[in-house]
């Protein structure tokens, strides 16, 4: 399988409790390599345009208050399969429903306060790594 690279966002209900290293050292284990990261505060705008594509879902202003409420960490992951295994080691996207030892079970607090985002397919990752990383800050 081809290496790929996956944008990845640690939500504030994680930052929120400490879990950033948590949350890294499952990606890490999976064999995910981090080869950029940042911690930021996203305005509500930029958050926004981020989830534009869930703008006429009804929880598209809740998720965009929760996403500019406090401190993210975006990252860009690097692996085999990278954009599949991300998902698979987040989890699915209610916690409920979550396999055991993924992210999402064992720190998500509930489907909106679900502690990690990740790119759904090869399209979208290019354009989310774009949105917050320029190729000079991708290390790999
Ligand atoms: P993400 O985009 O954050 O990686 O999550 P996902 O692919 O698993 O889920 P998606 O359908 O893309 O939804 C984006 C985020 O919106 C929030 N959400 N809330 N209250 C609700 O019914 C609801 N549904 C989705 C979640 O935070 C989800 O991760
Ligand atoms: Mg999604």
């Amino acid at each position: 399988m081809a290496i790929e690279r996956t944008l990845s966002i640690i939500k504030p209900d994680a930052t929120r409790r400490n879990l950033t290293g948590k949350i890294n050292a499952k990606f890490e284990e999976a064999g995910l390599r981090i080869v950029a990261q940042k911690r930021i505060r996203l305005s509500l705008e930029q958050a926004g345009k981020f989830y534009e594509v869930h703008k006429d879902r009804p929880f598209y202003g809740e998720l965009c208050e929760f996403m500019a409420s406090e401190p993210v960490v975006v990252q860009v992951l690097e692996g085999e399969g990278a954009i599949a295994k991300n998902r698979e080691v987040m989890g699915a996207t209610n916690p409920a429903n979550a396999a055991d030892g993924t992210i999402r079970k064992e720190f998500a607090l509930s489907m909106g306060e679900n502690s990690v985002h990740g790119s759904d397919a090869p399209e979208t990752a290019a354009v989310e790594i774009a949105y917050f990383f320029s190729g000079l800050e991708l290390v790999g």
